[in-house]
């Protein structure tokens, strides 16, 4: 009898352990990205940046009707005729958008301790290590990526408006990603309060967030991700171009229209009323012209497959989903030393009919007949021929 047991107690272990071993493999099998939850970069001289792990999933992005038209109504009391829907914080209505690509993201918008450990200078109206860094272009914060990509061996960029979105509701559904009371933003965010000494109608005169400029990044409360001031303190820059409505064709991962006069900017800042300052607001500015403002900042993005080096990189972006969405940057600033830079564009991929048309090879056929025609010797062809090349110094 003892012998029986003792097999069905060492049969029991086998399955047990059997079963525990199907689980593991299960899990690993489902889960391909092994993910750190936070990531650090080392922007040198004694200086880091926290990025924190934001998960891929769904949302709904975009504001509701009924948010729309009470920030039509808002506007509406305040004076404001004529209102386009693009006017009322959003150019489109909630749509369901897939971040299909786990990525980190800046804890806190780019500092301005960050800034000058990268780029050598700080341009900021409102002086503090720790408040966040503006009176930045887009074409700054661009750069700044690039600097930082290179400093590190790590692609950084600038988040997408989905991406950016995604992050700041952090599966929120509301207003807020604290909810749709107006009255707690003191509390989750730095925005147009009455601590600001401006005498703006936009003021909300009844709420105190305790500054009246920046706040130092990580003042407030963070969101359901860890990330802080993704309502307020400064407008953060998006890599997309701005539409007046979402480019939804391009899902998932949407990354906006190809060509715009502006670049869109998210979250509100110190200067912004409460309504821009929620999590569908978004509004533009035209890099070519606009170089910045004392209410306008950024926050930076890694994508998980770009976290590891660039050949393992290339050898995932074999086999796995995620890791084949690389990221390539729109254009490039290389330093060649003594002041001088040569700047390149990036040419996307596609497909093209080289060569002539049959109609250019017509046309060119009957133009060598012209010639050829109205030639009055053999010298005079030869003559046409040789003078371009000797006009164009070309051989
Ligand atoms: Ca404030
Ligand atoms: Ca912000």
């Amino acid at each position: 009898m003892r012998t029986v047991r003792t097999l069905s107690l060492l049969a029991l272990v086998v399955v047990i352990a059997g079963v525990v071993s199907c689980k593991s493999n299960e899990s690993s099998a489902a889960k391909p990205l092994d993910l750190p939850k936070e990531l650090t970069l080392d922007l040198g001289s004694g200086v880091s940046m926290k990025l924190v792990l934001i998960p891929s999933g769904k949302f709904m992005m975009g504001s509701t009707k009924e948010e729309q038209e009470v920030a039509r109504r808002g506007l509406q009391a305040q004076g404001f005729r004529g209102l386009t829907d693009s006017d009322v914080i959003d150019g489109g209505l909630q749509h369901e958008v897939t971040i299909s690509t786990p990525f980190y993201m800046g804890v806190y918008e780019v500092t301005q301790e960050h800034y000058e450990a990268v780029i050598g200078k700080n341009p900021s109206d409102f002086k503090g290590a720790k408040n966040p860094v503006e009176m930045v272009s887009w074409d700054d914060a661009y750069r700044f990526c690039m600097q930082v990509s290179k400093k590190t061996g790590i692609k950084v960029r600038l988040p997408t408006e989905a991406q950016w979105e995604y992050a700041c509701r952090a599966g929120s559904e509301t207003k807020f990603n604290f909810g749709n009371t107006e009255g707690d933003l003191c509390k989750n965010g730095n925005y147009l309060d009455k601590s600001n000494t401006s005498d703006s109608f936009w003021k909300d005169k009844e709420h105190s967030d305790g500054f009246a400029k920046t706040a130092p990044v990580g003042s407030f409360t963070p969101n359901g991700f860890g990330l802080y001031d993704m309502h307020g303190n400064v407008w953060e820059y998006c890599s997309d171009w701005f539409a007046d409505s979402y480019v939804k064709a391009n899902n998932p991962d949407p990354v906006g229209p190809g060509s715009g006069k502006g670049r869109v900017l998210r979250g509100g800042g110190w200067e912004s009323p409460l309504l821009y300052c929620q999590s569908a607001s978004r509004i533009t500015s035209d890099p070519s012209t606009f170089k910045g403002s004392d209410n306008i900042g950024f926050r930076l993005v890694v994508l998980a497959a770009n976290t590891e080096s660039p050949r393992q990189s290339s050898a995932n972006a074999q086999g796995d989903k995620a890791a084949r969405i690389v990221e390539v940057y729109e254009k490039l600033d290389l330093d060649l030393g003594r002041g001088v830079n040569m700047e390149l564009v990036l040419i996307p991929a596609g497909k093209f009919t080289m060569g002539s048309s049959k109609a250019e090879q017509a046309k060119a056929g009957a133009e060598v007949k012209r010639i050829t025609e109205s030639a009055k010797s053999p010298e005079e062809i030869y003559a046409v021929r040789q003078e371009k090349p000797g006009q164009g110094g070309a051989t």
